[in-house]
């Protein structure tokens, strides 16, 4: 890859990695307080009941335990959890959603509505004093009907999870371009089917934590959270308890993957903050693996019925979709997952006429948030579904309906005529989606294999090419921040209001800020995760750090450097025109020997330092926000080989090629990284993982007996091929890169165990493709074909 910079572009091994990679990574476990007391929550066994009583008597008697805490306790002191996404102007004006925000309440009150929701929690000396205590908690539960099918909720004599609502529909609302009914009237051909998107659990190798520390001298809160989100968190701990923000600080120290599901204000953190407040102890609360099945976030979750009309030569001329999405008990994100479907679903291909009709609906499931891809992995699947099946009913190669359909380069920006859920227009910025596919055909020989595919047919081989291709919203706002201190001794301290789970802020931060101030790596500390460092940030969600995070650092070069020339104009007493910055030294344009180094220019800055009168505030310090204007647009395309055994149904994956374009790319080696960690989600997503409930709403998947995830054996090489269309958004010229690797997997899968499996005909229209519905599709059309071949014998 070129490298333009001295440090931007280059190949750095990440310098975490010393600390992540040798075990000494601190998380919340590894935080130790003295005189700390350890939480556990009892959850409802019941995916639906009324909570009439709740004893505790017992369960406090037991020697060990502290308190024990009920819905009730907490009902008129603490507020519901805050709803995560806003519904900005531009949204609301067209788009005109219904939103029935279906709050949780920290400790469930007098209704629970799924199986893991939290009802009474007790704090002891131990975990397990505090697990041996909830065994003593009595409940009076009154068992409801469950509803755990988003269309049977939607029925008029359904149950009501929240009956102050009238029905199950949290959210509704239309995403429209175009005049699709008109159009889909003029199509040569329309294709009807319906899709569906398992529901999915983050999992995380660190499981959620919060460890929390009251100070009694300045009544002041500090909370060490697994979060993605600090300051979010902070921000509503203020909300739901009324303590001054200015009295929380929230830390997300290690955090061992987050992936979406800890991007949500959890009960256990307001909980926890809660009972802080009043025993004034430390206290801390560790998820278990059963917990995180049950009680963190799941995802995905999506029905699709689509129509597309289209012309013989393979142009697409409408597409209308339903998407009902089942949002579990509470509607913690508002329209923002759908939304995210909603509006990515055409991706790279022109569709001036669609329509996106959306409903979330409420049902006795976990809650469902953001995950990896958060709505576009669902997107793709469905539109490249469709893609393969145009090209199957014309007889097409599907590359080419592909290209036929496809945004070119000339194109750019183009405006899809939709709004992005920010409000403003979605146009794609820049992007060679043409140039982008062709790399990815000849990467994985698309041509090549296609005139040997016959052949293996005949060898008894089941082999297929799937392909996809994505445009994904990175970069959003509303803002992140930057504060650059340096110091006499030279050392550079930047705090970011990013929070990395993994992704490698501390390495590629550095490298931003060294290339601005144009001084070694090594002298500058990252910090990130902290409210403490930087006032006010958003977090580590929506591949948003490098765009939003990323910048606010370029804005705080900029600014501390106009700083220390300020401070040396003063000290050499000369106008600010006449001195540069190089090497991490000020200096006289002619004279380059004179001038200043940041540690000698930070130590002058020191109060009353300076020899002169003048308007410096103390310290060689800034702090500086980026508010971005709207998304930048990152695309990719993913092509697969696999091979299928139709006696097991089980899937081979020979190659996997991921082209995809981030714009310009600050650290290409973590940037490979976070693709390949991100085809292994969703191949994860595609082929193994599912949440799976029984009729009375308890997950019969909630183990990893049974929720498979895929291990280092089932993930193939992933060739990685990176294109640089810089974003005309931001001066980095950067794009989001952190979720594009998870996007593509499940279309690009089914289409290629689909074309592996051309001579049965079959369809896949429903995710995982999992050995048993390959297996049956295989089987159920065998036997249509016997039937056929006896019934023309007849
Ligand atoms: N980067 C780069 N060049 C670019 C864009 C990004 O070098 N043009 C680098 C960034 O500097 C950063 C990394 O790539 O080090 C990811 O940046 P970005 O795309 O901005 O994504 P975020 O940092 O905002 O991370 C969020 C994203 C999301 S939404 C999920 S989910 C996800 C992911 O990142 N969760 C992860 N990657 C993950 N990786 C790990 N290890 N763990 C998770 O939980």
């Amino acid at each position: 890859m070129k490298n333009e910079g001295k440090y931007i572009g280059l190949d750095l091994r990440r310098t975490e990695d010393d600390r992540l990679l040798m075990g000494k990574g601190m998380y919340v476990d590894d935080i130790k307080l003295d005189g700390c007391y350890h939480v556990a929550f009892l959850r409802s066994p019941y995916a639906h009941a009324n909570i009439n009583n709740i004893r505790t008597v017992e369960a406090l008697a037991l020697d060990g335990v502290i308190a024990a805490f009920t819905g009730e306790d907490l009902v008129d002191k603490v507020g519901y959890l805050p709803l995560m996404s806003n519904v900005y102007p531009g949204v609301m004006e067209r788009e005109k959603p219904i939103i029935k925000p279906q709050m949780q309440r920290a400790l469930a009150y007098k209704k629970a509505r799924y199986v893991g929701e939290p009802v009474a929690a007790i704090v002891a000396i131990s975990r397990a004093v505090a697990e041996d205590a909830l065994e003593l908690i009595q409940i009076d539960y009154e068992p409801l009907t469950v509803v755990n099918d988003p269309y049977k909720a939607m029925k008029k004599e359904s149950p009501i999870l929240f009956e102050e609502w009238g029905d199950n529909i949290a959210v509704s609302y239309e995403v429209k371009a175009g005049n699709v009914e008109k159009v889909l009237k003029n199509a040569d051909f329309i294709i009807r089917e319906k899709f569906k998107v398992n529901r999915q659990s983050g999992n995380p190798i660190e499981t959620r934590g919060v460890l929390t520390n009251w100070d009694i001298r300045t009544n002041s809160l500090t909370m060490w959270s697994s979060t993605q989100m600090p300051h979010r968190l902070q921000y509503y701990i203020s909300e739901c308890l009324s303590i001054p923000k200015s009295n929380i600080r929230v830390v997300a120290p290690d955090v061992g993957g987050g992936f979406g599901p800890k991007a949500l204000i959890y009960s256990e953190e307001i909980a926890l903050a809660y009972f802080a407040t009043v025993l004034k102890k430390p206290l801390k609360w560790i998820e278990d693996r059963l917990e995180h099945m049950k009680g963190t976030a799941h995802s995905r979750d999506q029905h699709h019925f689509v129509e597309v009309g289209f012309q013989k030569d393979g142009t697409i001329i409408g597409l209308r979709d339903e998407l009902i999405l089942d949002t579990g008990a509470y509607n913690l994100y508002g329209v923002n997952t759908s939304y995210n479907t909603a509006a990515h679903l055409p991706g790279p291909y022109r569709l001036d006429h669609y329509t996106c009709n959306v409903k979330v609906i409420s049902t006795n499931k976990v809650p469902c948030s953001q995950y990896r891809g958060a709505g576009r992995p669902e997107a793709v699947f469905v539109m490249d579904r469709i893609i393969d099946l145009i090209a199957k009913q014309l007889n097409m190669d599907p590359a080419d309906v592909r290209i036929k359909n496809m945004i070119t380069k000339e194109e750019m920006p183009y405006d899809t005529g939709r709004l992005y859920k920010d409000g403003e227009p979605l146009i794609y910025d820049s992007g060679d989606y043409v140039t982008c596919f062709h790399k990815a055909l000849e990467e994985i020989d698309y041509h090549e294999f296609r005139s040997k595919q016959e052949q293996y047919r005949k060898e008894g081989k089941y082999i297929g090419v799937g392909l996809s291709a994505y445009v994904e919203g990175t970069g959003q706002g509303p803002h992140d921040g930057c504060r650059i201190s340096i110091d006499s001794s030279g050392s550079i301290l930047c705090g970011v209001s990013t929070a990395s789970q993994g992704q490698g802020h501390q390495t590629t931060w550095a490298q931003i800020c060294a290339e601005y101030l144009d001084v070694p790596m090594e002298q500058i500390q990252i910090v990130t995760g902290d409210t403490a460092a930087v006032k006010y940030g958003s977090g580590t969600y929506g591949s948003r750090s490098a765009v939003v995070g990323g910048n606010a650092i370029v804005k705080a070069c900029k600014s501390i450097k106009k700083k220390a020339i300020k401070i040396a104009s003063i000290l050499l007493e000369t106008s600010k025109e006449n001195l540069i910055i190089g090497n991490g030294r000020v200096f006289l344009i002619d004279k380059p020997d004179v001038g200043y180094t940041y540690a000698e220019l930070a130590k002058w800055a020191e109060p009353n330092k300076l020899p002169l009168k003048h308007d410096i505030e103390p310290g060689l310090s800034v702090e500086e926000y980026f508010v971005p204007s709207t998304a930048t647009y990152s695309n990719g395309v993913h092509a697969a080989l696999v091979e299928v055994d139709i006696e097991s149904g089980k899937i081979e994956i020979i190659k996997y090629v991921v082209s995809h374009d981030s714009g310009k790319i600050i650290n290409p080696m973590i940037a490979e990284g976070q693709i390949a960690g991100g085809v292994a989600q969703g191949i994860g997503g595609a082929v193994y993982e599912e949440i799976v409930y029984d009729d009375n709403g308890q997950i019969v998947t909630g183990t990893y007996m049974d929720y498979l995830l895929p291990t280092a054996s089932e993930i193939p090489d992933i060739i990685s091929i990176h294109m640089e269309s810089p974003s005309t958004r931001n001066s980095l010229g950067v794009k989001g890169v952190g979720e594009g690797g998870t996007i593509s997997p499940p279309a690009v899968l089914a289409n290629a165990v689909e074309d592996a499996l051309r001579s049965f005909d079959i369809k896949i229209n429903s995710l995982p493709l999992s050995p048993n519905y390959i297996w049956n599709l295989v089987n159920e059309s065998s036997q249509q074909n016997k039937q056929l071949v006896m019934k023309s014998n007849d």
